[in-house]
C-alpha cells in the first residue's frame, strides 16, 4: 500500500489516518483529509511524503539573528533547527529575497513553498521576515509561505503570521522539561537579558507551548521540529509527542543530532553521540503510536532551493538573478498547468492503487517477513539515480502486503564520474556502514566494485529496475525473493544488525 506517513491529527479533521507503525496502510494517505486542509498539505513537499517525491520548496536567508543558544549550534552557521551543522547560506535583504523567489517560481514550476528556516530564528528577525512574507503574498499569491522558528518569540507573531496567510508553522520543540531543557539550551535572550540554564529553558518551553496552542486554534498547520540527542532527551520524545498532539500538532519531525566536532558545535567538541539510523527508525516507531512522523527530512540549508534532497542554489546567485526578466503573471498561469498536471496524474495513480484487484492479490499472499529495501532516486518517484552517484538512499520496509517509507540515509557520493574515483574504497565502507538493516539496495546503475563489495556485506544490489517506479519496483523485488523462499528465513547477521 502506498503513502503511509501523513494523517491529520489537527482538531478540525476528520479523525482517522494511517498508522505509520507496520506494513499496508490505507492507499491514499491523504484521502481522509477534509478539503481545506488536503489543499495545504497536498502539495508541500515537508508535510507530505508523496509530494516530496514532485514538488520543490526554496529558502531564503533572510534571519540573521537568533535569541537562544542550542548546543548543537555554531552561530557561525544557519539555524541547525532545519539545516545541517556546518552549512553556511549567505544573508539576503527581503528584497533580494522577494526577487530570487521570484525568478525561481518561474524557472521551476514545482516550486510550490517558499519558507524562512534562518540563518538565525525567523521570529527574531521580525521586520526583516515579514517584510518578505508581505510582499510574497502581495507578488506571489500562488506560493505557500512557510515559517519554522524555535518558538521564543512565537506568541507575540502569531497575528502577524496569520495576517500574511502562513499557514505552515514548524516550532522546534526538543523538551518540556526545564531540566531536560538545561541540557539543551545553555541560555536565552528574554525581555532584554540572557538567562541561563534551567529558567531560561522554563521560559523557552512555555513561549514554544503557547504558540502552538495559540496556531492550532486559528487553524494553523503546525509541524513540531525535534532533534534526537541519545542519553538527553530520546526517551523524553515519546512524552513531547503525545503533548503536542495533544495540543493539535499535525506532524512531527523526528531529525537525529548531528554532531561533529569540526563543526565547532558544543555536543560536537565535546563528544556528545549521534543517533544511530536504526535508533532514530525507533523512535519514530514510538512516537507513531501518537501523531504521524515525518520521516522524509532531509535537515535542508537556509537557502536550499529544489526537491528535498538536491540543491540547485547555484542556478540563483545573486548576480544571476540580477539578469533574469520575471514576468511572474505569465510564469503563474504555466505554474498552475503544471501544478495540476502532477495532481491529476497522482490521483491517477492513487485510484489504480485502491482497486479492488490490487487488494485481493496483497491479501492471498502468504505471510513473509518484512525487509529493508534502499533506493537510489533523483526524484519523481523512481529508480534513476546510478549508484556511484547517490547522495542519499530512500530506504522503505516492505511485507508481504505492502510498504513503508522509513527514511533516507545520507552518504558522500561513491564516485562523482571521475575515472580515478579517488578513495572510492573508503568512501564505499563508509556508505556500507550508512546502510545497516538494508537487505537489498536497487539503482539505476551499479558497478561491478561496490556490486561485490555489497554482496560481501549482506546487502544484493540488483540494477534491473532502473526507471520503474519505486513502489511498482520495490513489491516486484519483495515478490521475487519470497517466491524463491528467501523470505521465510530470518535475515543474514550482517543485514539483521
Ligand atoms: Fe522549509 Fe521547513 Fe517549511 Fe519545509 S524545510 S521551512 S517545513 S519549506 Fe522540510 Fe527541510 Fe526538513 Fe525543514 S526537509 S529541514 S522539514
Ligand atoms: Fe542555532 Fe537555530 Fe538554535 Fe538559534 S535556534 S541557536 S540559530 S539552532
Amino acid at each position: 500500500m502506498e503513502l503511509p506517513v501523513i494523517s491529520n491529527s489537527a482538531p478540525e479533521a476528520s479523525g482517522g489516518g494511517c498508522s505509520s507503525s507496520g506494513c499496508g496502510t490505507a492507499p491514499d494517505a491523504l484521502g481522509h483529509l477534509p478539503d481545506h486542509i488536503r489543499s495545504k498539505v497536498q502539495d508541500h513537499p515537508c508535510y507530505s511524503e508523496e509530494a516530496h517525491h514532485y514538488f520543490a520548496r526554496m529558502h531564503v536567508a533572510v534571519a540573521p539573528a537568533c535569541n537562544i543558544q542550542c548546543n548543537y549550534c555554531n552561530r557561525k552557521y544557519d539555524c541547525s533547527n532545519e539545516s545541517r551543522p556546518g552549512v553556511v547560506s549567505e544573508v539576503m535583504s527581503p528584497e533580494q529575497a522577494v526577487k530570487k523567489t521570484l525568478a525561481v517560481a518561474a524557472a521551476i514550476p514545482q516550486m510550490t513553498v517558499l519558507g524562512i528556516a534562518g540563518p538565525g530564528d525567523p521570529l527574531a528577525n521580525p521586520a526583516r521576515t515579514f517584510e518578505t512574507f508581505r510582499r510574497l503574498s502581495e507578488e506571489a499569491p500562488d506560493i505557500k509561505l512557510c515559517v519554522s522558528t524555535n518558538g521564543l518569540s512565537l506568541p507575540q507573531s502569531v497575528d502577524e503570521l496569520a495576517k500574511h496567510n502562513i499557514d505552515h508553522v514548524t516550532i522546534t520543540i526538543n523538551t518540556v522539561d526545564p531540566e531536560i531543557g538545561a541540557k539543551i539550551y545553555p541560555w536565552i535572550f528574554w525581555e532584554n537579558k540572557r538567562i541561563f540554564g534551567v529558567d531560561g529553558a522554563k521560559i523557552l518551553i512555555e513561549q514554544q507551548q503557547k504558540g502552538l496552542e495559540m496556531l492550532t486554534s486559528r487553524g494553523i498547520l503546525v509541524k513540531v521540529n525535534s532533534v534526537m540527542i541519545p542519553g538527553v532527551n530520546d526517551e523524553h520524545l515519546k512524552e513531547v509527542s503525545k503533548i503536542v498532539k495533544a495540543k493539535g500538532a499535525f506532524l512531527h519531525n523526528v531529525m537525529p543530532l548531528i554532531a561533529e566536532a569540526e563543526h565547532g558545535t558544543y555536543y560536537g567538541i565535546m563528544g556528545q553521540r549521534e543517533p544511530t539510523p536504526l535508533e532514530l527508525e525507533a523512535l519514530q516507531d514510538s512516537c507513531s503510536g501518537d501523531m504521524s512522523m515525518m520521516r522524509h527530512c532531509r535537515q535542508c540549508r537556509a537557502d536550499a532551493v529544489g526537491l528535498l534532497g538536491e540543491d540547485r542554489g547555484e542556478e540563483f546567485t545573486l548576480d544571476k538573478i540580477d539578469e533574469m526578466e520575471v514576468d511572474y503573471a505569465t510564469a503563474m498561469v504555466e505554474r498552475a498547468k503544471v501544478h495540476q498536471a502532477i495532481t491529476s496524474e497522482l490521483e491517477m495513480k492513487r485510484a489504480l492503487k485502491a482497486a479492488p484487484k490490487f487488494e485481493a492479490e496483497a491479501s492471498d499472499k502468504p505471510a513473509t517477513r518484512p525487509i529493508r529495501i534502499a533506493i537510489a532516486s533523483k526524484g519523481g518517484g523512481v529508480i534513476n539515480e546510478h549508484f556511484g552517484h547517490a547522495h542519499e538512499f530512500l530506504v522503505y520496509e516492505v511485507d508481504s502486503v505492502g510498504h513503508r517509507f522509513l527514511g533516507h540515509r545520507k552518504c558522500t557520493a561513491y564516485c562523482m564520474g571521475d575515472e580515478s574515483c579517488g578513495d572510492g574504497e573508503t568512501v564505499l565502507g563508509q556508505i556500507i556502514k550508512s546502510l545497516e538493516g538494508v537487505e537489498v539496495l536497487l539503482a539505476s546503475k551499479i558497478g561491478f566494485e561496490p556490486w561485490a563489495d555489497l554482496e560481501k556485506a549482506g546487502i544484493q544490489p540488483n540494477g534491473e529496475h532502473a526507471m520503474e517506479p519505486i513502489e511498482e519496483a520495490i513489491r516486484a523485488v519483495y515478490d521475487e525473493l519470497a517466491a524463491a523462499g528467501k523470505l521465510d528465513q530470518p535475515a543474514t547477521a550482517k543485514a539483521a544488525a
